[in-house]
């Protein structure tokens, strides 16, 4: 089980995966209804971000038993993870969670997301993988994952809607330079909505 808040390097088949990430909660809350995993084994390296809907206390549960269930069921196999998930999730309110796995052999990465999450990756090539609508434990499509090979050096970044698209804008290179922790928290700070959870995972594949 990988803690929000601390930096990790997962390695894998002589490369490795740098994680760092910043979850905070909606003003004057306690606990947050936005959470983040990451998960290695082998040279695959799981990642996941959620959002449950509302906040407080009520939406901290669903994230933490979010945070359970991929725990113990997490796999490569997004769409097998995120159609069990949205059993388990079913009858609460539900969530907006998006899954990733990154092959640290080949660079591949894959996303799956449904609900207001989203996976930005930022390099020599800067683009994002896009969720579906949808709300995890309520009503989700059927999933289509997106695919692409990142680069050493790329840095990506997985968040919530509590956290600007602007980030997106490519405008300020310095924002991911660093360690995954450092960015993630800057980008948290910078693009955070004053109004909502707000989480980010950051992520650097080293070669
Ligand atoms: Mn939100």
């Amino acid at each position: 089980m990988y803690d929000a808040h601390s930096e990790t390097v997962l390695s894998s088949s002589g490369r490795s995966v740098q994680v760092g990430s910043y979850v905070r909660p909606f003003p004057g809350e306690l606990r947050s209804g936005d959470a983040v995993a990451a998960f290695s084994h082998g040279n695959v390296v799981f990642l996941a971000i959620i959002d449950a809907l509302g906040h407080g206390p009520r939406a901290n549960g669903i994230a933490v038993r979010t945070l359970k269930f991929l725990e113990r069921n997490w796999s490569s196999n997004i769409a097998a993870c995120m159609t069990g998930l949205h059993q388990e999730l079913w009858g609460t309110d539900g969530a907006a969670v998006g899954l990733a796995v990154l092959d640290a052999t080949s660079g591949q990465l894959r996303y799956g997301g449904i609900g207001n999450t989203m996976c930005l990756v930022v390099g020599r090539q800067t683009y994002k993988l896009r969720s579906q609508e949808g709300i995890v434990g309520v009503h989700v499509p059927t999933l289509r994952e997106s695919s692409s090979i990142i680069e050493p050096s790329d840095v990506g970044l997985l968040f919530t809607d509590g956290i600007s698209e602007e980030v997106y804008k490519g405008d300020q290179p310095s924002l991911f330079v660093g360690s995954p922790q450092i960015i993630s928290r800057n980008v948290t700070r910078l693009f955070g909505r004053k109004m909502d959870d707000a989480a980010c995972l950051a992520f650097r594949y080293i070669q």
